[in-house]
């Protein structure tokens, strides 16, 4: 708001001369603090973008590319590979026979593996192999390498924080001596240590990413199957379970909170909205998403944003199972997490 009129007044040169000085006005903003952001909802047909992740196979190689992502990006944010301000999202093809070079940096890292058998990933000295519908955690500064052992190709969604570390001017990056880290942990350590209800007497953790590095879908679907048993789902988000960090009782990672939800054939939620900017990936079924004023039909393995403080809603037509992350650990540490139920 102008406070005075501006042309060819004494009010008019201050501004214009405190502007030369890069000083601003703060009653002369528009805008202000209100939740919500400029980018928009939007939705990937996996049915489109799978055959141009194997167009990308026949036209860059694995080495050429480091990693071969289509980075899903939001339709306001062209050039940045952000799918929303505080998150990453992209669909990774690795082929057959294919290995990605060892490398860590700061952003931490999860992986939701959409399609294929026979790959793995290797984190902080452990090989994981990797099925659909496991999640991995890579965190903060782990050197991480994947590879393919199998006989078709291997898809999986990449979910980051690079935004985070942009923001903060902190995104460091190292590329290992070798293109395989070495492998110095036996196999399904971090699990059958860490993911039994138990911790080492010795383990002492930095509260921030999850010392199990990989958690299996046949145990979360063993658990969604109780939980469907036990209760009446939520009216928003159906049976929904988040990955817990064993540790603390908290996310996974620092800065980014990891859910699986079901919503039963039928389902009709009822409209939510947070501050969290969310991104799901569809593991089983068909439905609609009601994201602002748009419509989305979904479908297995498409991937969906939902911006901060934008209505959401689901419907199912068949049993739906969708893989979700956000940015809500973050916001949690920072006390800016709302939430809203209609
Ligand atoms: C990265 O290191 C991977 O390790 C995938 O597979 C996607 C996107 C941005 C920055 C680093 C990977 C990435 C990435």
């Amino acid at each position: 708001m102008a406070v005075t009129s501006r042309a060819n007044s004494d009010y008019g040169r201050f501004v214009d001369e405190v502007k030369d000085m890069s000083l601003f006005p703060l009653w002369e903003r528009t805008g202000g603090l209100k939740p919500g952001s400029s980018c928009v909802p939007a939705h990937w047909s996996y049915a489109e973008v799978r055959p141009q992740l194997l167009r990308a196979c026949d036209l860059i190689s694995k080495k050429e590319a480091e990693r071969r992502v289509l980075c899903l990006e939001n339709p306001t944010l062209r050039g940045t590979t952000f799918i929303c301000d505080s998150l990453f999202a992209g669909l990774q093809i690795i082929m057959p026979g294919e290995i990605a070079a060892s490398h860590r940096h700061t952003p931490s890292a999860l992986r939701f593996i959409v399609e294929g058998e026979g790959a793995y990933t290797a984190v902080a000295g452990e090989k994981l192999p990797m099925q659909p519908g496991d999640f991995v955690v890579t965190p903060a500064w782990a050197w991480h390498d994947h590879g393919n052992l199998g006989t078709a190709p291997v898809v999986w969604l990449d979910g980051l924080d690079t935004p985070f570390a942009r923001f903060f001017g902190a995104a460091f990056r190292e590329e290992h001596a070798d293109d395989k880290q070495p492998i110095d942990r036996p196999d399904g350590e971090s699990i059958s240590v860490y993911g039994m209800n138990m911790i080492p007497d010795e383990y002492q953790s930095d509260g921030h990413s999850s010392p199990v590095l990989i958690y299996p879908y046949d145990r979360t679907r063993a658990a969604l199957d109780s939980m469907t048993k036990a209760g009446k789902p939520h009216p928003a988000h159906g049976y929904r379970l988040r990955y817990a960090n064993p540790a603390t009782g908290k996310h996974p990672f620092p800065t980014m909170a990891v859910s699986m939800q079901r919503l039963p054939k039928g389902f009709s939620g009822k409209t939510y909205r947070s501050t969290g900017s969310a991104v799901f990936a569809v593991h089983r079924g068909t439905g609609h998403a009601q994201i602002g004023d748009k419509t989305f039909a979904i479908a297995p393995h498409d991937v969906f944003v939902a911006p901060p403080w934008t209505p959401y809603s689901f419907k199912a037509d068949s049993e739906i199972e969708l893989f979700s992350y956000s940015d809500r650990a973050g916001q949690e540490a920072l006390g800016y997490w709302r939430e809203q139920i209609d």
